[in-house]
């Protein structure tokens, strides 16, 4: 069966989530019940918006994207690391398990530039319980204005709290947060990923 792999970069903040998880329950949550992160007007795009690595059974891989550098500066900052150590591929998309010498091309690309959703294939592969891959994603480039009314507060400050990695298994369907660890001197979330669905950062309402 053919599922689109799509993860969504969504951070999640919601009025009443002070728990991570709880209030998410067993039916997820739908996408108007999410605010994503954003980019504001002006802020530099992405070096490339998708990216391939060949992760591998016996080694550690991990593939970066980065925003280019604003204009007068060399630096450039980091949008998302994706990493895949050795002992992590459990399962390929159709459910056979890997040799233990062996690999497979991974490929994310960010689908949705405004709302940084991020799509990885392919579909279906499955990592490790006890070894999950990682994604690690940067907003020091979003709008800190997370509650879009023009300026940055203490209000917006209080939803960054609530930020975290949302995945949804294909389009249209239920989102369900991710455990994740947010950094928030450093601007980065960063989340244990199991499988291959869509995944965005994003806050619930
Ligand atoms: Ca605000
Ligand atoms: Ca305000």
């Amino acid at each position: 069966m053919f599922r689109s792999a799509l993860w969504v970069l969504l951070v999640a903040v919601g009025p009443l989530s002070l728990a991570c998880n709880e209030a998410t329950g067993p039916d997820g949550l739908s996408t108007d019940e999410l605010a994503f992160l954003q980019l504001p007007p002006g802020a530099p795009p992405l070096v490339v918006q998708t990216a391939s690595f060949w992760a591998r059974t016996d080694d550690n891989r991990e593939v970066r994207m980065s925003f280019r550098p604003r204009p007068g500066e060399s630096d450039s900052s980091e949008f998302l690391r994706f990493r895949v150590d050795e002992g992590s591929l459990a399962r390929r998309p159709n459910g056979s398990a890997f040799a233990a010498v062996d690999s497979i091309l991974i490929t994310v690309t960010v689908v949705d530039l405004q709302r940084l959703i991020v799509d990885f294939q392919p579909s279906g592969l499955r990592f490790s319980q006890s070894r999950p891959a990682r994604l690690k994603i940067e907003y020091e480039n979003a709008d800190h204005d997370f509650d879009d009314d023009g300026d940055v507060d203490p209000d917006d400050e209080v939803l960054e709290q609530r930020f975290s990695i949302w995945r949804q298994e294909t389009g249209g369907a239920p989102w369900f947060e991710l455990g994740t660890v947010r950094r928030e001197e450093l601007d980065e979330i960063e989340g244990d990923i199991f499988g291959f669905t869509n995944h965005a950062l994003a806050y619930r309402r």
